[in-house]
């Protein structure tokens, strides 16, 4: 391997609650040094309200005190400690299609109730250093894969919408759309279909197969295509809490309206082209 010394911007975060900055000094892939600063308010998986941090990783003995007192600290002790992501819209923008209160207890208790779950029962685990897609990736069936896979099952769904969605994909995507189902429309009968069909609580998702089609894909509770080749473009959550205080019982009306109201085609098609 030889000895690569590099220098590197490891993380430039802007975020509605903050800036996080992180530069650091690889030796053969292993962190020897790190120098972060991390003003308050970073909610980019990081720990808020710390003020300006200066962290040195392992093996600086002497700074043990400062690591005590919470001014130092090391990636190991905090970094992975899950956060419930940003919405990337207000809690009232898809109103009245999906509503305020929805938003309050999917997002602020549904949601946030995974990351917490998370984060208590991956300590001390082999997970616990792990980021949030290798825990996805890795975890066997049970409790640390169902919480963390619905994290990010969550998170994805929220950006599978926008304020003033719905219409239609353009360009590569809807081609591919096209190609599968002969029109967007029939498309929309087929994910309908899919949505209402997928018995019990799960998400459908539109995925892009490992040769470039796409295909309609139904997963029960956590699952997620993240754990196959498919990668996912898109999303509805339609575990019962995602439509029962707008919608009551009424799933097929939910989905409808997620397809003609909500649906983010521009983020669905940067899936598909990234
Ligand atoms: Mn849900």
């Amino acid at each position: 391997m030889g000895v690569l010394l590099s220098l590197y911007l490891a993380h430039l975060a802007l975020s509605p609650g903050g800036i996080g900055l992180n530069l650091g000094a690889g030796l053969t892939g292993a962190t020897v040094g790190l120098l972060r600063l991390t003003f308050a308010g970073d909610r980019l998986g990081r720990r808020r309200g710390r003020g300006i941090v200066y962290e040195f990783s392992q093996a600086l003995p002497g700074l043990a005190p400062l690591r005590k007192m919470g001014l130092l600290f090391t990636p190991q002790e905090n970094d992975m400690e899950h956060v419930l992501p940003p919405l990337p819209y207000p809690k009232n923008a898809l109103a009245p299609h999906m509503s305020e209160e929805t938003f309050e207890y999917h997002y602020g208790k549904h949601h946030q109730a995974y990351v917490t779950n998370l984060n208590n029962l991956i300590k001390g685990t082999e997970f616990e250093h792990k980021t949030l897609e290798e825990i996805v990736k890795t975890a066997p069936a049970g409790g640390i894969f169902n919480n963390a896979a619905q994290v990010w099952n969550h998170t994805f769904f929220w950006h599978s919408m926008k304020p003033g969605g719905g219409g239609q994909p353009s360009g590569a995507l809807l081609a591919a759309i096209n190609q599968r189902w002969g029109s967007y429309d029939e498309f929309k009968k087929a994910f309908q279909a899919s949505a209402v069909g997928n018995f019990g609580s799960g998400w459908t998702w539109l995925v892009k197969k490992p040769d470039g089609s796409v295909d309609i894909v139904n997963t029960s509770n956590a699952g997620t295509p993240l754990t196959t080749a498919d990668k996912p473009l898109l999303t509805v959550d339609v575990w019962e809490h995602a439509y029962y205080i707008d919608y009551r019982n009424l799933r097929p009306k939910f989905v409808e309206t997620f397809l003609e109201h909500l649906v983010n085609w521009s983020f669905a098609e940067a899936n598909y082209a990234g």
